[in-house]
């Protein structure tokens, strides 16, 4: 386990409380946040705080000691702007003044949508790289962007380490056609989020977070620098997923339909 405790935000959220759990029971001290009450019995040597992440003075509370801030909180979908701005914008300010404060290493969970208007590939030769340009899909991957530039930053400028998850999507199973290309295992983002935090030198880091699914749209990323490569893969489920939906909009980009959500481009 890391040396010093680890703040874990977002720990009532579903990857959250995976992560608490997993992480414990391999011994990691965690102090978990959230604005949502933690709904299971707490992990041993977990401490649970209740706080919004628009409050900066708790979280610099909270990061106090800790080597690794995982940041897993704010808004997690597509919503209105101003339901964005203060959990996902304002709450990264706070994560990143606290990691500056503490020097400690952030592993923020981004997200597919910071580059879902990227078409889908038609072949593996298409494959986009991290180095690709932003294109997000609405506010919710406009913040995640965001994110990961002020992850940049904040290493450029004070040497603040930061590995930037571009979780594709992580849920149980994949449970349609898109996630054969997206889905990322629970056991593959629990390996990602311990050597996130244990390798030796993280810099500024982009990685694809999805598992080892051969339909990937993603390429070239900062895996071999922390040590990490996934294990499961999406394909056993090809059978069971169904076939494609019938929005043209969701279909042709990654981000699916948080593409078509108010989309308006006559075209
Ligand atoms: C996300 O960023 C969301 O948090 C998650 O609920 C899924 O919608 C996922 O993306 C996805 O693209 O499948």
């Amino acid at each position: 386990p890391p040396a010093k405790p680890v703040l874990l935000t977002g720990a009532s959220g579903n990857l959250g409380r995976h992560l608490a759990k997993e992480l414990a029971a391999r011994g990691w001290r965690l102090r978990l946040t959230d604005i949502a009450p933690f709904p299971d019995p707490l992990p041993a040597g977990a401490a649970f705080v209740k706080a919004d992440l628009n409050d900066g003075v708790a979280l610099l509370r909270q990061a106090e000691g800790c080597g690794a801030i995982l940041h897993f909180g704010g808004v997690s979908v597509e919503r209105p702007f101003e339901e964005v701005l203060g959990p996902n914008i304002r709450g990264l300010y706070h994560v990143y003044e606290a990691a500056r404060r503490e020097g400690a290493r952030v592993v923020f969970a981004s997200s597919n949508h910071s580059i879902g208007f990227h078409e889908r590939p038609s072949g593996n030769a298409e494959r986009l790289d991290y180095d690709c340009a932003f294109r997000p899909d609405g506010y919710y991957g406009l913040s995640k962007a965001y994110g990961e530039l002020m992850g940049r930053m904040y290493w450029d400028k004070h040497g603040v380490e930061n590995v930037n998850l571009r979780i594709g999507s992580c849920f149980p199973k994949p449970v349609d056609r898109r996630m054969l290309s997206t889905w990322l295992s629970y056991a593959d983002l629990t390996r990602l989020v311990e050597r996130c935090v244990l390798a030796e030198r993280a810099g500024h880091a982009v990685i694809w977070a999805c598992s080892d699914n051969p339909a990937s749209y993603w390429g070239r990323d900062h895996r071999e620098r922390i040590g990490w490569a996934p294990q499961d893969s999406a394909e056993p489920w090809r059978p069971e997923v169904g076939g494609i939906t019938a929005d043209p909009v969701t279909e042709r980009y990654q981000g699916g339909s948080y593409t078509a959500i108010e989309y308006s481009r006559a075209c």
